[in-house]
């Protein structure tokens, strides 16, 4: 059993215009609007429904710009995403340096954004699921427009940091 009040720090991180602040903003506030910066971390509630049982855990998002090397910011994050805006190149050699350096204990999970622009897209699932598969990550490919997909991948993250809690 597991009492008290869970936590999960969560990094944001990604290049700029990548989609993380949109993406906290649809998390915590629902919204499409950025423009929330200044005003420190912010937390969001969520339920995960696990088998049988309700839990409820606390997320503590944080925004980091880039993708930082021994960050001592991205310390302690129990998650980081790291956002991809599709309609750009991904510099692979920079991800994979990145993946390799963040901490083995951190659920690692690849944000693919602006998927409502598809049409215009240059990076593709088949590009991303080499790390995904190398590096044992979890890919989601959302629009911060289209709340059901940011939605869909909280639900998802909860499910998998309450697992390694429970020891799945
Ligand atoms: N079309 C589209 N635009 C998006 C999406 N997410 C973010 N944007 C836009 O991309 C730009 C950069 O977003 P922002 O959240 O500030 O990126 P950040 O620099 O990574 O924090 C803004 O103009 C957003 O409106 C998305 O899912 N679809
Ligand atoms: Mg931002």
């Amino acid at each position: 059993m597991i009492s008290g009040r869970l936590m999960w720090k969560v990094s944001v991180v990604g290049e700029p215009d990548a989609g993380k602040s949109s993406l906290i903003s649809r998390i915590v506030f629902d919204s499409e609007a950025g423009s929330f910066m200044g005003k420190g971390l912010l937390r969001k509630k969520i339920t995960i429904q696990d088998q049988n049982r309700m839990s409820q855990a606390e997320l503590i998002l944080q925004e980091i710009d880039g993708l930082p090397e021994n960050d001592k910011l991205l310390a302690g994050s129990s998650a980081i995403i790291i956002v991809v805006d599709v309609t750009k190149d991904v510099n692979k050699k920079a991800m994979e340096k990145f993946i390799k350096g963040a901490n083995k204990k951190a659920l690692i999970v690849i944000a693919a954004n602006k998927i409502d622009r598809k049409y215009e897209a240059v990076t593709w699932r088949e590009d991303l699921d080499p790390f995904v598969k190398n590096y044992n990550l979890e890919l989601f490919l959302i629009s911060t427009k289209i709340p059901e997909t940011v939605n869909g991948m909280i639900k998802e993250i909860g499910k998998l940091l309450m697992g390694r809690i429970n020891g799945k």
